[in-house]
C-alpha cells in the first residue's frame, strides 16, 4: 500500500485515536516510543501494522528484495550450554550423538564450493573448549588463504565471549585479532531475548545481553558490520520484545554497525520447551511488521526462509521484510532439528528469484554487505 492509500484506509476504517497517532508519526518519519511499540503489539491488527510496515519498507528499499548465495558450516553441535529452546546441541556427555570438525575437515567442506558462485560462508554452532581462539584464528586465516574473496560471516557473541574469556583477552583485542585473521562480519545469533527474567530461564549461563551488545559494539568500532536476531514466540511478553528492539535501536544509533534484523520464530520440536505452543502465522507477520516499524535505523529486515518456510517468507515481504537470506543448502541443521517446515533447506537462485517476483517485487542478489551483485528483475518468471 502506498502512503496515500494508507491515509485513505486510516480515515475510512474504525481505528482508535491512539493507533492513528502512531500511524501519523510513522508516516511523517518520526520514531515511535517504547509504549507505542507495546501498544502496537497489544492492540493493532495485522492489516494495520502490515500496511504501515510496507510503507516503511518502501521508503527504505523501494521494491527491492535482497538475497545472497551462501552456505553454512557448523563446526560442532556439542555445546557446554543447555539452552532450553535448542534442539540442535548435544551436551558434552552425549558426545557420541554429536559431531566435532577439525580445521582440515572444515576446509574440505569449504573446498567443495570452489567451483560455485557463492559469496559467503556462514559459520556457527555449539561451544566447546577445543574450538578455541587459536582454532578459529587458524581457520579464518586458512579460509582466506584458500579463497580470499569468500566473505567469512562467523560466530556469535556467545562463542566469542567463551573463547576470549578462556584465552584471557578483552573483547576489543579479541575482535581485532579475528578481523586480522580474516573475519568479514558477524551473524546475528545468540541474542535470544535480552530481558534477564526471560533470558535466564531459556538461555541461562551463556553471555548476558550486555555482553552480547558489547561484543557487537567492539566489532562495530573496528568498522565491522553485523546482524541482530530476536527469538520470539515462547515465554516472553510483548514488552520483552520491545525492550529487545529498543536495546538494538540504541546501539544502532551509537554505531550504525547493524546490517539487518532477523526475527527468529521459536520452533518447539525435540527440545526442553516442546510444551510451549508455537506462534501463529498472524503473530509471525505482526512481529515482522512491528519490528520494521520500531527499528527505524535498521536498513534491512530479513525473513529467514529456512526457518519459517518459503510461503511465510514470501508473505513477510509484504509485512516489512526486504531480505530472504540466501541459497543455503542442507548444511544447516539448527532449524530442521527444531521442527522448521524446511527439512532440507535448499533453494536455487532461480527459485529464490521466482519467489520474489511472484510477490510482485524486484530480486537483487547482494553480497554480505548489501552491495548489488546482480539485478534479476529482467529474468523471466516461471510460474509453475
Ligand atoms: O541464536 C536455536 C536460534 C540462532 C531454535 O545473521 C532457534 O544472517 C528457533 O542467528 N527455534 C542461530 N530458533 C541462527 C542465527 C541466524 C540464522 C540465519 C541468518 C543469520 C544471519 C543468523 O538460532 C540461535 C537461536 O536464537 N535457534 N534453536 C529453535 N528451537
Ligand atoms: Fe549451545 Fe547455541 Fe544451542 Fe545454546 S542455542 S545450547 S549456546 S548451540
Amino acid at each position: 500500500m502506498k502512503p496515500e492509500g494508507l491515509q485513505t484506509y486510516l480515515n475510512s476504517t474504525h481505528i482508535s485515536h491512539e493507533l492513528k497517532k502512531i500511524a501519523d508519526k510513522v508516516l511523517s518519519n518520526k520514531r515511535i516510543s517504547f509504549e507505542e511499540g507495546v501498544l502496537l503489539f497489544e492492540k493493532a491488527d495485522l492489516g494495520f501494522v502490515g500496511a504501515l510496515a510496507h510503507v516503511v519498507k518502501h521508503k527504505k528499499t523501494g521494491d527491492k528484495v535482497f538475497f545472497n548465495r551462501n552456505f553454512h558450516v557448523e563446526p560442532t553441535n556439542i555445546c557446554v550450554y543447555t539452552c532450553s529452546f535448542c534442539s540442535y546441541s548435544r551436551l558434552i556427555k552425549q558426545k557420541e550423538e554429536g559431531w566435532e570438525l577439525s580445521v582440515t575437515q572444515i576446509l574440505d567442506i569449504i573446498k567443495k564450493w570452489d567451483d560455485k558462485p557463492v559469496t559467503e560462508v556462514h559459520i556457527t554452532g555449539g561451544v566447546i573448549p577445543k574450538q578455541d581462539f587459536n582454532f578459529y584464528t587458524e581457520l579464518f586465516q586458512k579460509i582466506k588463504q584458500h579463497r580470499p574473496q569468500l566473505h567469512i560471516k562467523a560466530l556469535t557473541p556467545v562463542e566469542y565471549h567463551y573463547i576470549f574469556k578462556k584465552a584471557k583477552i578483552s573483547y576489543a583485542d579479541g575482535m581485532k585479532a579475528m578481523k586480522e585473521a580474516g573475519l568479514g562480519s558477524m551473524p546475528g545469533g545468540g541474542a535470544e531475548i535480552f530481558a534477564p527474567e526471560i533470558r535466564d530461564q531459556i538461555a541461562g549461563g551463556k553471555c548476558s545481553a550486555q555482553e552480547w551488545l558489547s561484543i557487537h559494539e567492539e566489532w562495530h568500532k573496528l568498522g565491522g558490520k553485523s546482524n541482530a536476531t530476536m527469538l520470539y514466540g515462547h515465554i516472553e511478553k510483548f514488552h520483552h520484545r520491545i525492550d529487545h528492539l529498543e536495546q538494538l535501536r540504541q546501539l544502532q544509533d551509537k554505531t550504525g554497525g547493524f546490517n539487518a534484523f532477523i526475527p527468529l520464530k521459536f520452533r518447539n520440536k525435540d527440545n526442553q520447551m516442546s510444551q510451549v505452543p508455537e506462534a501463529s502465522i498472524i503473530e509471525d507477520l505482526r512481529n515482522y511488521a512491528i519490528s520494521r516499524i520500531y527499528l527505524d535505523n535498521f536498513d534491512h529486515i530479513k525473513a529467514y526462509w529456512a526457518m519459517i518456510g518459503r510461503s511465510t517468507a514470501q508473505l513477510a515481504l509484504h509485512f516489512g521484510a526486504d531480505d530472504l537470506d540466501g541459497t543455503i543448502d542442507d548444511t544447516t541443521k539448527i532449524y530442521s532439528m527444531a521442527g522448521a517446515e524446511e527439512k532440507n533447506p535448499a533453494l536455487s537462485t532461480q527459485q529464490l528469484v521466482e519467489l520474489i517476483k511472484q510477490a510482485g517485487l524486484r530480486p537483487i542478489e547482494r553480497d554480505t554487505l548489501y552491495h548489488t551483485v546482480h539485478d534479476f528483475s529482467e529474468l523471466p518468471v516461471e510460474t509453475e
